[in-house]
């Protein structure tokens, strides 16, 4: 009896939402930067008996019987991912970038350590100091932010910084940052001030290891990511560093942040790396850029402006300011007509980050759907529509109606629930 069949028949509920869900991520077009689609082969790991055992310890050392196969998968996934990244250690375990963070900080900084990160409203992320997460309150946190004409990291600004305060430890990545980074930059500025060097890649790591995106892996103490983004595994996080950070790094994820390990997710990231060298990865990743870039160019043709000008990467900011609209309606309005972004603050926003004068677009989602250059510039087209009207029952409508021929054109998922 298939699977689904047996879900249906003991929760109709969930069997239900499920289904929808499903029809959701079918026919509407993903466009939220950190979102993707898994493989069914991913799916398949992450959903399977793997779920079942505990296996809290690392390889050969458990603290529980029975896990020669807990040995065999997580082994395979420090192999592949040591030979994708070309890391000298990994940590696979964490359940999510949150804690793998975390358990960064755990390893390597004491209470009241000096953190140097990217203002969270300028693109950065909770784990890297906001006040309300541990990090902001465990540790001493000065941000560096973007510039306001340029839109990007001001590395003067990061040396400035780093000599006033000299922090423990220097960190770059972002949630909403379009652009490279200076990695070279961040090394040197942490090499004069004796800092560890972080970067948070969780957004860009699948183009890192596609090979579309600059490797800051040599040159970084600490290089963490989540594997459910543009890596299109399942939701978990990983931590890659150098040796000497090894036993520290692997004793503040087990026991300092996490108990058992969710071995069904990590047997799902082996089949994620497995995935990842492929040829048809590389193709993917360049894929992503290129359709950016297109979608970008649509955006700024029709008069969108967009943070720091364009885009480097899988995702673009735009700013409404301009256009007297609110984030919050543009989303609203683009969901309405079959097309899901999430707002987002841009830096120097004077609105909440309820309320947002931006809204965040990327490509990995429909890029894994199939989606190349020439239908990105269309889907660019339709958003500058819905931009354009708001209220305009008539373009939504218009706009649904496109969204539905390219993802006929581009079917995902087609069997999914009837094995
Ligand atoms: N929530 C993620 C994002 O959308 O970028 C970051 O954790």
């Amino acid at each position: 009896m298939p699977l689904y069949d047996r879900l249906a028949d003991t929760d109709p509920a969930v069997a239900d939402l499920l289904r929808s869900e499903l029809d959701r991520q079918q026919h509407t077009l993903i466009l939220i930067a950190s979102e993707n689609y898994a493989s069914p082969a991913v799916l398949a790991a992450q959903g399977s008996i793997f779920c079942n055992k505990y296996a809290e310890g690392y390889p050969a050392k458990r603290y529980y019987n029975g896990c020669a196969n807990m040995d065999g998968v997580e082994q395979l996934a420090i192999d592949r991912a040591k030979a994708l990244f070309g890391c000298e250690h990994v940590n696979v375990q964490p359940h999510a970038g949150a804690q793998a963070n975390t358990a960064v900080y755990q390893a390597l900084l004491q209470p009241g350590d000096g953190i140097l990160s990217l203002k969270l409203d300028h693109g950065g992320h909770l784990t890297h100091g906001m006040p309300l997460n541990v990090s902001g309150q465990m540790y001493h946190i000065t941000h560096y932010g973007v510039g306001r004409e340029s839109g990007r990291i001001d590395m003067d600004e990061v040396r400035r910084l780093a000599l006033e305060v000299k922090p423990r430890l220097i960190l770059f990545g972002a949630s909403a940052y379009p652009r490279w980074y200076e990695v070279e930059a961040f090394r040197a500025v942490a090499d004069e001030v004796g800092a560890l060097l972080m970067a948070d890649m969780a957004h860009v790591m699948g183009l890192i290891a596609g090979g579309s995106h600059p490797d800051p892996v040599p040159l970084c103490d600490i290089v963490t990511f989540t594997t459910h983004k543009t890596m299109r595994g399942p939701r978990g996080g990983m931590i890659l560093c150098r040796e000497e950070y090894a036993k520290d790094i692997d004793r503040a994820v087990f026991p300092g942040q996490q108990g058992g390990p969710f071995m069904h997710s990590i047997a799902a990231k082996a089949v994620m790396l497995a995935e990842a060298v492929t040829p048809q990865f590389r193709a993917y990743a360049q894929a992503v850029v290129d359709n950016a870039a297109a979608l970008a160019e649509v955006l700024s043709a029709r008069g969108y402006r967009l943070t720091s000008g364009g885009t480097d990467n899988h995702l673009m900011l735009v700013d409404l300011t301009d256009k007297g609209i609110t984030g919050r309606d543009a989303a609203a309005a683009l969901e309405a007509a079959g097309i899901c972004v999430n707002k987002n603050v841009i830096p120097f926003d004077e609105r909440s980050p309820f309320v947002t004068s931006g809204i965040r677009v990327g490509t990995p989602s429909i890029t894994t759907r199939g989606f190349g250059r020439e239908e990105c510039a269309r889907v660019g087209g339709l958003i500058a529509d819905v931009l354009g009207d708001l209220e305009s029952e008539g373009v939504k409508a218009r706009v649904r109606a496109a969204v539905a021929e390219l993802c006929a054109a581009h079917p995902l998922y087609a069997d999914l629930l009837e094995d």
